[in-house]
């Protein structure tokens, strides 16, 4: 945080201009690259990413600044038939993150086109009266003459006012979404410190990086049934940390899983968690984490609140 300049606006732009400033709302199936692009455009990790379905849970503000544009994006769990009551939590977050945005990014996933959610998202996106833009992802993967007819087919249903194709993996096309949006967004302050380019505390970013690790470890084997949170944050004074971290889980076999044979599963999870820790935060860390069972997370509104989502009655 850069505590001397407490009006955000002031002195930011150096006087080039007027500043700009809003927010825009990634919007897509889960899986089509959505906190990926979050973390290019930002130019650091704010959001974890998996190869996974269903990463990313809560709403996560990534800052970047672009000309004279303080641009928010805001990573949205991606959108998908719920089943639990966290799926409900999650699909509800996302569109309510819809809502508060000044810009809508619709991110589809190239290679499977409109297959399966991104489909009803799109009918979903006609009752969203912000403006929109289409953006194409993984075109690594697929040949030129689908893209054009992707793009005809997704224009067909809703008309967006531009669309890109990019990829979040390699960054090609990503210069052109950000000029886009700089030049669109509405003229205002900004709405954080320059130096800002998250709004998640560190204690919330450091579990998300160790459930990160957990997901790519445990691909096959361990269900959505897992949840991260850091219990103890200690700054040392030989400008060490000692993190403390409790993976839960809701029955044993899943424990067993988690920590794995040996132990080797919890090893290799807090070894890649703890060096990755340690570059973000830039000082050495050290880690420690614990498997709990509790039964029925999933059904607890307090374990919601921890993790920025609303607890959904039904
Ligand atoms: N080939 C290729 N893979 C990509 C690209 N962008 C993202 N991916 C991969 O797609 C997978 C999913 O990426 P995420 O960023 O976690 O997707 P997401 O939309 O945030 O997913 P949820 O949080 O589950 O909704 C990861 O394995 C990424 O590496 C791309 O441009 N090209
Ligand atoms: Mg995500």
């Amino acid at each position: 945080m850069n505590e001397e300049n407490t009006n955000p606006a002031e002195g930011s732009t150096n006087g080039a201009g007027p500043t700009h400033s809003g927010f825009v709302a990634l919007i897509g199936a889960t899986n089509a690259g959505k906190s990926t692009l979050v973390n290019r455009l930002v130019g650091a990790k704010v959001s974890i990413v998996s190869h996974k379905v269903q990463t990313t849970r809560a709403i996560v503000r990534g800052i970047a600044i672009h000309n004279n544009a303080q641009i928010v994006f805001m990573d949205t769990p991606g959108i998908f038939k719920p089943r639990r009551r966290l799926d409900r939590a999650m699909v509800t977050t996302a569109w309510g993150g819809a809502k508060d945005a000044d810009f809508i990014m619709f991110l589809i996933d190239s290679e499977r086109g409109l297959k399966g959610d991104a489909e009803t998202i799109l009918e979903g996106l006609k009752e969203v009266h912000q403006p929109k833009i289409l953006v194409l992802n993984k075109v690594d993967r697929v040949n030129p003459e689908d893209l054009l007819k992707l793009t005809a087919a997704v224009n067909a249903v809703v008309p967006f006012e531009r669309t890109f194709m990019i990829s979040a993996l390699n960054g090609s096309g990503c210069d052109d979404v950000m000029n886009y949006l700089a030049g669109a967004l509405p003229e205002g302050p900004w709405y954080y410190p320059e130096d800002q380019i998250s709004d998640l505390p560190m204690r919330q970013l450091a579990a998300e990086i160790t459930r990160e690790k957990l997901f790519l470890r445990l691909h096959q084997e361990l269900p959505y049934s897992s949840h991260v949170e850091t219990e103890k944050w200690e700054e040392r004074k030989d400008g060490s940390v000692r993190i403390e971290q409790v993976i839960y889980v809701e029955r044993d076999s899943q424990k067993k899983i988690a920590l794995g044979k040996n132990g080797d599963a919890i090893k290799a999870i807090s070894m890649a968690s703890r060096k990755e820790l340690s570059e973000i935060l830039e000082q050495p860390v050290h880690l420690f984490l614990f498997v709990k069972v509790r039964e029925n997370w999933g059904d607890d509104p307090a374990r919601f609140r921890e993790m920025g989502l609303d607890f959904p009655t039904s």
